[in-house]
This record gives C-alpha cells, structure tokens and sequence, in this order.
C-alpha cells in the first residue's frame, strides 16, 4: 500500500511537471513565431519600401497592440545594422549619436541623471536601436553590440538565419534576469542554403525581443493553481557542470525530484524545468 502511494505521488509530481514544462515552452515557441514574423513585417515595410513606411511612432503603437500575441516578452525592439564608414551619415540623419551600453557600476552612479549615456566608441560596426515597444523605449539609440550578451546574439542570428536566444543576464533597468531572443533582418530574399558569409553581407538589421523571465514564469504558473502543491524552478544548463537559475529560488531540499526538458528552440542552449512537492509525505 505504501509503494502505491509512492508511485502516485512519483506520478502526480511527473504530470505535474511535465503540464508546466509543455506549457511554458508553447508559449515561448508562439512568442518566438510572432517575433519572426516582426522581422519579416520590417523588413517588408521598412527595408522593402521607399520611403519606409514603418516609423518609430507605428512600430510602438504596432508592437504595442500585437503585445498579447507574444506571450512572455516584456518588449520588443528593432536595431540597424550600421558600418563606421555610415556612423557619420546615420547619426545627422537621426539627429543623436550611438550610445554605448553602461554596465551595472555606471548605471548605479549616473542613475539620477538619466539620458546622459556616452557616444559608442569607435568600432568596425554598431547596432543601434532605431524602434521600440514602449516598455523597452530607453534602449533607442544604444548600440546594442557594446553589450557583450546582445553583440553574441546578433553575430549568431545574422550568420545562422535562426532565432537565437542569451544566456540570462541582467536586462537595462530591470532587476531581474532575462534573456534576448533575435532574429536578422536581411535584405534579399537569402537562398536557404546561403553560407554565413553571404548573410553576414545580406544583413540590414535585427528584430529582437527580450524576456523578463522571473515575472513572466511567475504570471503563467499562477495561472495553474498548484503554487501550494510544487516549486518549481527553471535553468539554463547549457554549461551542465555551471547551471544557472532563471526561474525560483535555490533549492536544498533532497526530497522527490522531477526533471522535464525544455526546449526554446536554439540548439545551442539547454533548458530544464525542476519540480518538488513542498511538503514531505
Ligand atoms: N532589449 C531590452 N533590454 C535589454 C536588452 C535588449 N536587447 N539588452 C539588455 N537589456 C534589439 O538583438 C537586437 C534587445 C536587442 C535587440
């Protein structure tokens, strides 16, 4: 009688675990077909047009009422592609310099003075955010390759033609981790077998959305009642021997364990889901 007890219990907390799995990754996966689906409204209506018919005024209003078709994100933004050889040229047209990222210390010191960031300085290439959902509004006219998680991001999604995701890391103005997701916009139609090289040349720019991943997870999980019942934690465990929680607080408890995978998309980084009960039998 006491093994069956066991096994159920074993079972509920599988069921359990793998519903909260499923539902997270589906969710991320339809945020993630949305976001490509931006990158493709750019690049027919912004790079595709003449004059462009896509301004920062239409994307926010645009990428604001389109907000609940993706689920998870706090925001989306749209970065150019940018040669130095351009900068000159790109920043009268615009009328504000590129801005370099601040890391955390310069974001503490100049935070009640806001607006004030540095140019970039001189590099080959920028990526500064010409658009932005409104949530995200203070990332315009920063160069999002000055970011060392951003700059890795874009050189993968431009010579892979895929959606690409970070490893979590702490968003501008946000005290949680998160992580970015960017797809390349290009500018002719790349055969799919195009090599890197000729979608490194092809790239005008890149569609990008962010997740606030704490806040987000909390939002769906709330949505199943079983807060009481399990705690649930989320990782990145592309470095297996280096896990990195994204979702829950650290856990000691050697008590029942399930594991179910999580898959976002991007071969690259592995995801898992960890659930216990929170009480002992
Ligand atoms: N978006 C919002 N907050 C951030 C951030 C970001 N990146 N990076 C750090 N905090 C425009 O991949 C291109 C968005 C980057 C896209």
């Amino acid at each position: 009688l006491n093994m069956d007890i066991m096994q159920r219990r074993e079972e509920m907390l599988t069921n359990m675990c793998d519903e909260r799995a499923r539902m997270l990754q589906d969710q991320f996966n339809v945020s993630m077909n949305h976001v490509h689906a931006l990158a493709i409204l750019v690049s027919t209506f912004h790079h595709g047009k003449h004059p462009s018919a896509i301004d920062q005024k239409i994307f926010g209003e645009y990428t604001e009422s389109t907000a609940f078709e993706r689920p998870l994100t706090s925001g989306v933004a749209y970065a150019l592609k940018v040669l130095h050889s351009d900068r000159m040229h790109f920043e009268k047209q615009h009328g504000w310099t590129i801005k370099k990222m601040e890391t955390e210390n310069e974001a503490l010191v100049q935070d009640c003075i806001p607006g004030n960031l540095d140019p970039a300085p001189v590099q080959d290439e920028y990526a500064p955010v010409i658009f932005a959902q409104e949530t995200v509004s203070h990332i315009v006219s920063i160069d999002m390759m000055s970011g060392k998680e951003d700059r890795d991001n874009i050189l993968r999604a431009r010579a892979s033609g895929k959606g690409v995701l970070t490893s979590p890391f702490k968003l501008l103005k946000s005290n949680h981790l998160g992580v970015v997701l960017t797809f390349a916009v290009y500018n002719t139609n790349l055969p799919l077998d195009a090599t890197p090289e000729q979608r490194i040349e092809a790239t005008v720019g890149y569609l990008g959305a962010c997740y606030d991943v704490p806040s987000l997870v909390d939002k769906l999980l709330h949505q199943l009642a079983s807060k009481q019942t399990i705690v649930v934690n989320v990782y990145d465990t592309t470095d297996a021997s280096a896990p990195i929680t994204m979702y829950g607080t650290d856990v000691t408890d050697t008590g029942l364990l399930h594991v179910s995978s999580l898959d976002f998309g991007d071969p690259l980084r592995k995801h898992e889901m960890h659930c216990r009960f929170k009480q002992r039998p």
